[in-house]
């Protein structure tokens, strides 16, 4: 039998110390529900330690990574206070295994949501819109995982950055998003390449947690997901994504 605890002591002990570890399909692939179960367990480890709960991401959201990844639903983590860095910093590679930045659209929320619900009642949730940055870093050797592998691992999720809040109301399905290393643009995309619409990002969400026993709470960040390929961070790199409408959101990559 699947011993879920000593797989969330695992993924949660090689977030903590950036440590690379085999992936769990190399001998048994978890199913999706043992691998939801391990990162549920791996995120109290984490409470226990002091962080807090502070929104979820979503992942996957674009058909591109689904077929790469073999899968035709989403998937989802948990953020939490510590994943935060604030705009502008300058981030330690130190804290990570082998990340990678993807531009992304933030939803803030202003009351609950959980179940099944519209686009229209998903967005009379949302308190404010922000240009975002995700920080992923898959724990897995060479980043490589299959979906029972990553789920566990928190969908990847270890980092975010979020710019300004700009009004709840502003237009988010076709915006123009540009991903720029050191002023250099590297990845073009739009908005719609999530979901074909992020606001089908956030009821997803709603529906996911839901079937977690949880919600989404006034308060959370909702991490919509990438809206092109990531990109693999190395020192030195000051990186930058601007978001039409929304403006910049931006940090710089340390040792
Ligand atoms: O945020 C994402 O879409 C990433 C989900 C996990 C897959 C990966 O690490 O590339
Ligand atoms: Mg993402």
């Amino acid at each position: 039998m699947t011993d879920i605890s000593a797989i969330a002591e695992i993924v949660d002990r090689a977030a903590m110390t950036a440590t690379e570890i085999p992936q769990f399909s190399d001998t048994e692939a978890l199913s999706m529900d043992e691998a939801y179960a391990a990162q549920a367990l791996s995120l109290q480890r984490r409470y226990a330690r002091g962080e807090k709960r502070v929104g979820i991401k979503m992942g996957l959201t674009s058909r591109a990574k689904m077929v790469q990844v073999g899968v035709s639903d989403v998937i989802w983590g948990r953020l939490t206070d510590a994943m935060r860095e604030e705009e502008g910093a300058t981030v330690s590679l130190s804290k990570y295994v082998h990340p990678r930045v993807e531009p992304e659209i933030a939803f803030l929320m202003k009351k609950p949501l959980s179940g099944k619900v519209s686009a229209l009642e998903a967005m009379e949730a949302v308190a404010a819109i922000a240009p975002a940055l995700e920080i992923i870093d898959s724990r897995y050797k060479a980043f490589k995982f299959d979906i029972g592998d990553v789920i566990a691992d928190n969908s990847s999720s270890s980092g975010f950055v979020i710019g300004q809040w700009s009004d709840a109301s502003t237009d988010i399905a076709n915006l123009g998003m540009v991903l720029a290393i050191n002023g250099e643009a590297r990845e073009i995309g739009s908005s719609a390449a999530i979901l074909g619409h992020p606001v089908r990002s956030l009821v997803a969400a709603a529906r996911m947690v839901a079937a977690a026993g949880e919600e989404l709470k006034a308060g959370d960040i909702v991490l919509a997901g990438g809206a092109t390929a990531a990109i693999p961070m190395v020192a030195g790199q000051a990186v930058t994504l601007e978001v039409e409408r929304l403006g910049t959101v931006a940090f710089n990559v340390g040792e």
